[in-house]
């Protein structure tokens, strides 16, 4: 019983070791329940509640902040009804984000670095962090394919900062006085990426004071791919406004369709005009381990920059992305301002490893322990295994549904990553031969257009409009499994299914279609 024990109690005051022991173990005793009902598939994925039945505190839960110490018994209390309103993203149904899981090793791994509570700007702080950091990347470089005389890089906070380094490296490689003159002494610039791409390259456009409207976005053929000549086109096109072209980003593995854009036709037409080509391989990168997928990122070798996070295919604790650069130096010269209280130039060991001057942060968390200790656990090949076990898992999904009538995929051809989109078919649409008339019908369900008359047709079935939004809904209130949807292009509302769980099997996808199933049919 902590209800007379405070905050004050714990180390380090005098004799605080017993009751830290005691409430540390107690808090490991609520985690380590919680994981094990993150791996029980009787228990649900979430406990849904509304923003305001949270913020009313009804069941006690109260998110206000005390003006006096509460007890220990009511933090512990506190911690797991945290727990209990979140969402078991490690739960093997969990299917909604491209990171999912719960590694052990990695969670290890996590609470290590928390407990050491250092920051990865120099040597001097971090020393084993920065050495293992140099390890990863280096490994993580082989992976791409440069050779041992390039090759940098750095663990960034998500996929989009990593793809803003890019283009913030690639504008320096150009202009190296942009760092020191800024964007007026600049021409126009313009940047290429695919329709599909994720929205982090004209958000890096917006934040490095390029502009939206400077990000041409490149057509993609029906499988979510870059088509070369379109980008060729458009790069003639923004000559031909008088822009500069200078920055192009192929994505290996879209984040709704999981496409991998032709890096190496892409690679041609970079070299031809003199440009950088990002890859962005957040999603994708992980396949290079994977000696059944890694042809899939043919042409990598010949890019300038790479975004890979291992906290997505690889199922490393959030967060832990990374952008490896195969230009030595170039994000020290880029980034650096050498800030004398931090990095001095007359310590006693070797400077370059304090590398947090090559950010655009100061302070940096240790991301790259977990992903170190998980490598030591699993090797290669556990890493490739679990991610073979991912991409059977969308192949499966995918041959089932192509045997489902009252599911349609949104493309027939197999899953290149574990990305699987479909639609669930309302029971009149399904009935329809397949055709312009019946895409016509899903179109109108889904998007809710002219809903009224669907709904007097239907005679107040559930699958009147938005239907992909509503079986969300009831799956988020039944909280069984979780999965995504969205419109994209002149598709309307589809469901996204995605592997990176190496807990989920076989059984879970047979339940993820089935719960649909039963959703949109009640
Ligand atoms: N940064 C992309 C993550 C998107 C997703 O999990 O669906």
């Amino acid at each position: 019983d902590f209800s007379s024990v405070h905050s004050k109690d714990l180390l380090p005051a005098e004799n605080g070791e017993k009751v830290t022991r005691l409430f540390l173990r107690e808090l490991l005793n609520i985690l380590l329940a919680y994981i094990n009902k993150s791996q029980n598939r009787s228990s649900k994925v979430l406990d849904f509640h509304y923003p305001h039945q949270l913020k009313e505190g009804r069941e006690g839960f109260s998110l206000e902040l005390p003006d006096q110490p509460e007890n220990l018994e009511q933090l512990l209390v506190d911690c797991r009804d945290t727990l209990k309103y979140g969402v078991k993203t490690g739960h093997p149904r969990f299917f909604n984000q491209l990171s999912t899981g719960l590694d052990i090793i990695g969670l290890a791994g996590e609470w290590l670095t928390s407990t050491a509570n250092t920051n990865m700007f120099t040597y001097e702080v971090a020393p084993v962090f920065i050495l293992m950091e140099e390890v990863i990347l280096k490994k993580m470089q082989t992976f791409i394919g440069w050779s041992e005389e390039e090759g940098d890089g750095i663990f960034s906070p998500g996929g989009t900062m990593s793809n803003l380094y890019s283009v913030l490296l690639a504008r320096y490689h150009f202009f190296p006085h942009v760092k020191t003159e800024g964007m007026h002494a600049l021409p126009r610039l313009a940047l290429f990426t695919s329709a599909h791409s994720h929205y982090s390259i004209k958000k890096s456009a917006v934040t490095l004071g390029i502009g939206s409207e400077n990000v041409f976005l490149v057509k993609c053929d029906e499988r979510g791919k870059m088509i070369p000549a379109e980008l060729e086109y458009s790069i003639q096109t923004a000559k031909g406004k008088g822009l500069f072209p200078f920055y192009v980003n192929a994505t290996a593995g879209t984040t709704v369709y999981g496409a991998f854009d032709p890096i190496s036709d892409i690679a041609d037409i970079c070299e031809n005009h003199g440009l950088w080509l990002h890859v962005d391989g957040a999603w994708g990168g992980g396949l290079l381990l994977s000696e059944r997928h890694r042809a899939k990122l043919r042409g990598i070798e010949r890019a300038s920059s790479v975004t890979w996070n291992p906290h997505k295919m690889m199922c490393v604790p959030l967060q832990c992305s990374a952008i490896l650069v195969r230009k030595k130096g170039l994000l020290q010269k880029c980034n650096q301002l050498s800030a004398e209280y931090l990095f001095q130039m007359d310590k006693h060991y070797d400077t370059s490893y304090d590398t947090g001057d090559k950010t655009i942060q100061c302070g940096r968390h240790v991301d790259v322990f977990k992903l170190w200790l998980m490598w030591k656990a699993k090797g290669l090949e556990g890493f490739k295994a679990q991610i073979d076990h991912c991409l059977e898992n969308a192949e499966y999904l995918h041959c089932k549904l192509q045997n489902r009538k009252d599911f349609q995929l949104v493309f027939q051809s197999k899953p290149e990553h574990s990305n699987v989109c479909f639609w669930y078919l309302p029971s009149y649409v399904r009935s329809m031969p397949p055709g312009t008339e019946r895409n016509r019908e899903l179109h109108l369900a889904y998007s809710g257009v002219r809903a009224t008359t669907v709904l007097r047709r239907l005679k107040g079935s559930v699958h009147v409009s938005k239907v992909a939004p509503k079986i969300k809904a009831k799956m988020m209130e039944s909280g069984a499994t979780m999965v995504g949807y969205q419109p994209l292009g002149d598709k309307v509302n589809f469901f996204r299914c995605v592997f990176s769980n190496p807990a989920t099997q076989k059984a879970d996808v047979d339940f993820l279609v089935d719960e649909i199933a039963r959703l949109g049919s009640n």
